[in-house]
């Protein structure tokens, strides 16, 4: 990784990655960019915090049974209308929508299919927590026939772009086209986003592990032995002592792992055996996956690599296990004792 000194701007950025790769179309470059723009408006509301009256509920539930906060349905809201016009878009996906959102028909209709979480760690909203944006870019189908659910469930692999947003004490912006990843740090006085981190790298080792350990007496028993073993540190079969952090933002708990290593974990566990675990699988462990993968890292369900997972379903949940690759395979090894 290369902390940039010479000042390049997104916009630059992107150009210079469609004349690099001919997977980077000027379609998808001017997609990233008006998502950067709506993520600066997010950024925007978030900052206000209770001056902007965008605290508290609501008072609504989304799809997933959960209360709406009131930054969910504007951040969700501010994505819809920056890419319904674009014309880059044949239809979008959301955490906080049951169905997929068509592209009205007084708009041009774009070759490429987007999900997103618009407000990742909403519960941290009230309390100033970093929260954020997960995004993640498919190819609509060929033809002009109007996308479907089905078309929406295409495998990780299958992504042409992810990123998420970090709404902390700074603004980030985290991307990846399969080119490597690269960090945007938001110029709050210019209103631009200006290239802060080049090609970043995972530390493949680590001695941080995320998990929500309240958990604990519901998860399955590879998981049990697996955090047990951490738990005793240097007396134990790993032989040195672990540190643990969990923000309950997955964009925030990423970000760090992104930056100086670590693994993020939530199981699935015994509370709801029919679930896979809490995370989804198209806006959240997939884009969360890419970024993670092109980083160096790896990102399974336990035993199956979350990327090649088939989906069924569009918010359907998957177990997640990312972060520096040498910790994930040895998780997976526990699964496989199972
Ligand atoms: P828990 C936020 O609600 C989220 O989807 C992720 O961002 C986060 O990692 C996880 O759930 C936190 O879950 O059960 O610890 O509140």
């Amino acid at each position: 990784m290369t902390t940039n000194t010479k000042r390049i701007s997104l916009t630059q950025f992107l150009v210079e990655e469609q004349r690099l790769h001919n997977t980077v179309s000027a379609e998808l470059r001017l997609l990233i960019e008006v998502v950067a723009r709506a993520c600066k408006t997010i950024s925007h509301a978030v900052g206000k915090g209770a001056l902007g009256e965008v605290m508290g509920s609501a008072g609504s539930e989304n799809v997933q049974g959960e209360v709406q906060k009131k930054l969910d349905v504007i951040s969700n809201e501010i994505l819809l209308e920056a890419n319904e016009w674009g014309g880059h878009l044949a239809a979008m996906a959301s955490e906080e929508m049951e169905t997929i959102h068509l592209i009205p028909n007084r708009y041009p209709k774009g070759e490429y299919l987007m999900l997103f979480d618009p407000l990742d760690g909403s519960s941290n909203i009230d309390v100033n927590v970093s929260i954020g944006t997960i995004f993640s870019v498919l190819k609509a189908p060929e033809g002009m026939a109007s996308p479907t659910e089905q078309d929406f469930l295409q495998p990780g692999t299958h992504q042409v772009a992810a990123g998420y947003a970090v709404y902390g004490p700074q603004t980030v912006l985290v991307l990846t086209t399969g080119n490597g990843v690269n960090c945007f740090t938001l110029d709050r006085e210019m209103g631009s986003w200006v290239l802060t981190q080049q090609n970043i790298q995972i530390p493949a080792d680590t001695r941080e592990y995320a998990i929500n350990a309240s958990n604990a007496r519901h998860w399955y028993e590879p998981v049990q032995r697996y955090i047990g073993e951490l738990l005793e540190g240097k007396a134990g079969p790993r032989g040195v002592d672990f540190n643990t952090r969990w923000i309950a933002s997955m964009v925030a708990d990423v970000h760090r792992i992104l930056n100086r290593g670590g693994i993020f974990m939530y199981p699935a566990d015994a509370r709801e055996p029919d679930k896979p675990g809490k995370l989804r699988l198209m806006y959240e462990a997939n884009p969360m996956a890419f970024i993670v993968e092109q980083a160096g890292g790896a990102a399974t369900n336990g035993p199956q690599r979350i990327m090649e997972i088939q989906p069924t379903a569009l918010h359907q949940r998957v177990a997640v296990f990312l972060g520096s690759k040498n910790e994930v395979e040895r998780v997976t090894g526990y699964h496989q004792e199972a």
